[in-house]
């Protein structure tokens, strides 16, 4: 089948055994690759109610039709689970060398379950696949690995691997690759080290299957080319994503004392304009010709690769105001394989009860020190490290009372770094995310920004309907870089067009946009599946939006109107299908191929 392999392969660390299985060819076409196969994996394979750090809690790695070929920016990948954080569906989206080796090994996904008795790592060439011991890689940090596993298998290969973080099942521990690329947010890095599984290699040589290569040639040299020819190239080509902390400054939505602000006086210090000053190295995933992973030396003059997240999180969010200690705290998370964006948050959160006198200890705001101490001892999992690698929701459930309203998460997933008082739309984006609450779904920010920024209206709830149609139903499962679109205007026509020629299939944006429902609609279901108890409140933002106004920038004075919000969040439901409460609707589910679910979903007290 051309644009999949139908082949998945299945790995049981209990027994220390591999499988190849078929996939049916109809739900690769239901449900694309990437995201969307591996939620159907996961339902299909994983009890309900498992204990996401127990071995029976399934670890998917996926690409998708467009993987493995020369197309822009295509070299991405998913690793998903069962989230160790929010105990619903996690994922994230990797740019590596593994995405291209997954795809021409043969498989269309990695299925992993069982604990293997000692470390090991997977190795996979083609159809050859052993589980090799890892004794002497258990304890190394992720750039260590490796460095290690290069020597022994050589450069052509992907990895990807886990540093301590992972191993100490810290609740956010990322999936690291090529020193500097991190996915997994929601702890998919833990269900790794849980299943004492330290890293995956492989290698593959095969060319996958596509329908017409020649037009597909055709279409991809012309995307690339517009992709060079666009307004903001040259710009994006310095800066990358770095360039947000100054426009997050300018539209007062940059974190600030754990999201108090969303305007910092000291932004210069962590800006992108510095960073193009310091700047040593740009690197890039493969097949993507706007690089933007901008590298500087750091305070211990060793290199460091800097998004927006990583900087706005480790840097406004906790008031350290110098670029250098902010890339050094950043390099320590590539290596102990921790989430730069839950991390910051945790720390913030720990700063802001330290200052309310809610914890004994003294955790200063911008201590470069102390956050150096404690981003180790979260990795290792050492004194109040242990505290903090629990997460912001568990934390604040610790402390209870008023910590509870500074707590920055939705789901147990912490916000990713846009401070909403002032921006109802991307509250909700956050509010709905299928992972908790981070961008990648919704970054409706920037057309919040350009348009009516302080609306509550039912346009803006279309808008970010159709935006994670597109971003988390397509990208996500296509497993493309979504920045090429995002940043430099890519028309979303190139990929319909390299999909078909892919494929043989005449995709449509109707055929695009069912594929994205029936992706949300299954991932609603698992978390009502895993929650005890489902409630729409579980999609609320964070209290303090609601409660405590901005008090400086151009939005001072403004916060999150509750009733508002909840209007718009019913306007969400009703755009999905699924009632007041959140819940998919029968006919929805008839209409999109889920009828399987429902059993389920009345089995937990939801639908009559
Ligand atoms: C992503 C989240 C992000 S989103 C950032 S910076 W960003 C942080 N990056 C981290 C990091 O680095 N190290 C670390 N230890 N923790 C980190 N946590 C944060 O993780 C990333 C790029 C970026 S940089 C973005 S926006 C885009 N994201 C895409 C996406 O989600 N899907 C898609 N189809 N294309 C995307 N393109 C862009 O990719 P998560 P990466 Mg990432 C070092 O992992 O879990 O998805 O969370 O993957 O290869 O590093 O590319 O301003
Ligand atoms: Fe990777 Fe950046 Fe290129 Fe996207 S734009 S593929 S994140 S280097």
């Amino acid at each position: 089948m051309e644009g999949w392999w139908g082949r998945l392969l299945r790995v049981d660390l209990s027994r220390g055994k591999t499988s190849i299985v078929d996939v049916d060819k109809k739900i690769l076409l239901d449900y694309m690759g990437g995201r969307g196969l591996a939620i159907r994996l996961l339902w299909d394979f994983n009890p309900p109610g498992v204990d996401p750090l127990s071995p029976y809690n399934t670890l998917v790695i996926a690409s998708g039709p467009l993987s493995g070929l020369p197309l822009p920016s295509s070299g991405k990948l998913v690793v998903t689970s069962k989230s160790p954080l929010t105990n619903g569906y996690g994922d994230g989206n990797i740019g590596s060398m593994a995405s291209h080796h997954l795809k021409r090994a043969g498989f269309d996904a990695i299925v992993i379950q069982g604990k293997a008795k000692k470390p090991v790592y997977l190795y996979i060439e083609n159809d050859k696949v052993s589980i090799n011991p890892a004794d002497d890689l258990w304890g190394l940090d992720s750039f260590g690995v490796e460095d290690k596993l290069v020597r022994e298998h050589g450069k052509n290969v992907g990895i990807l691997t886990i540093g301590p973080a992972g191993e100490k099942m810290v609740r956010y521990a990322t999936v690291v690759s090529q020193k500097g690329r991190s996915g997994g947010r929601p702890g998919i890095g833990a269900v790794m080290g849980s299943k004492n599984l330290k890293a995956v290699v492989i290698k593959g040589t095969l060319q996958p299957p596509v329908h017409d290569i020649e037009s597909l040639r055709k279409t991809a040299e012309e995307a690339y080319k517009k992709i060079m020819e666009a307004e903001g190239y040259d710009y994006w080509v310095r800066q990358g994503t770095m360039a947000t902390i100054v426009w997050s400054q300018q539209n007062s939505v940059l974190p600030t004392m754990n999201f108090r602000e969303g305007v910092w006086e000291e932004y210069e210090g962590i800006s992108g304009d510095l960073m193009e000053k310091l700047k040593v190295e740009r690197r890039a995933c493969p097949y993507c010709n706007m690089g933007c992973g901008n590298v500087i030396k750091d305070e211990l003059d060793e290199l460091s690769e800097l998004d927006y997240e990583n900087v706005a999180m480790l840097g406004s969010n906790i008031l350290l105001g110098d670029l250098r200690k902010v890339a050094d705290i950043n390099k320590l998370a590539d290596k102990y394989g921790l989430d730069t964006i839950s991390l910051g948050n945790s720390i913030g959160f720990l700063m802001e009860a330290s200052e309310k006198g809610l914890v004994r200890e003294r955790v200063e705001w911008g201590d470069y020190k102390v956050v150096r101490e404690l981003t180790e001892d979260v990795a290792f999992r050492r004194g109040l490290g242990g505290f903090l690698a629990e997460g912001v929701m568990r934390m604040s459930t610790a402390l209870g009372g008023e910590a509870l309203e500074f707590a920055m998460h939705v789901k147990g997933l912490e916000i990713s770094a846009y401070d909403c008082h002032a921006a109802p739309a991307m509250a909700l984006a956050y509010g709905t995310s299928p992972i908790g609450a981070h961008h990648k779904d919704a970054w409706i920010i920037s057309y919040e920004v350009r348009t009516d920024r302080l609306g509550y209206t039912r346009e803006k709830v279309e808008r970010l309907v159709y935006l994670q149609d597109v971003r988390g139903g397509m990208f996500e499962s296509l497993t493309v870089c979504r920045l090429p679109w995002v940043e430099l205007g890519l028309d979303l026509d190139y990929y319909l067009k390299m999909l078909s020629h892919v494929t043989g299939i005449e995709w449509s944006w109707g055929m695009i946009r069912e594929v994205a429902n029936r992706i949300y609609t299954l991932i609603r279901a698992f978390w009502i599946r895993e929650f005890d108890g489902w409630s729409k409140y579980y999609d609320y933002p964070p209290a303090r939006w609601f409660k405590h106004p901005l008090t400086k920038g151009p939005y001072k004075g403004v916060k999150l109107d509750p009733a508002k919000y909840e209007q718009m969040l019913q306007e969400y439901y009703a755009l999905r299908g699924w009632d007041s409460n959140g819940v998919p609707k029968p006919e929805t589910l008839s209409k999109l191929g889920l009828t399987f679910v429902e059993d389920t979903l009345k089995r937990v007290g939801v639908l009559v």
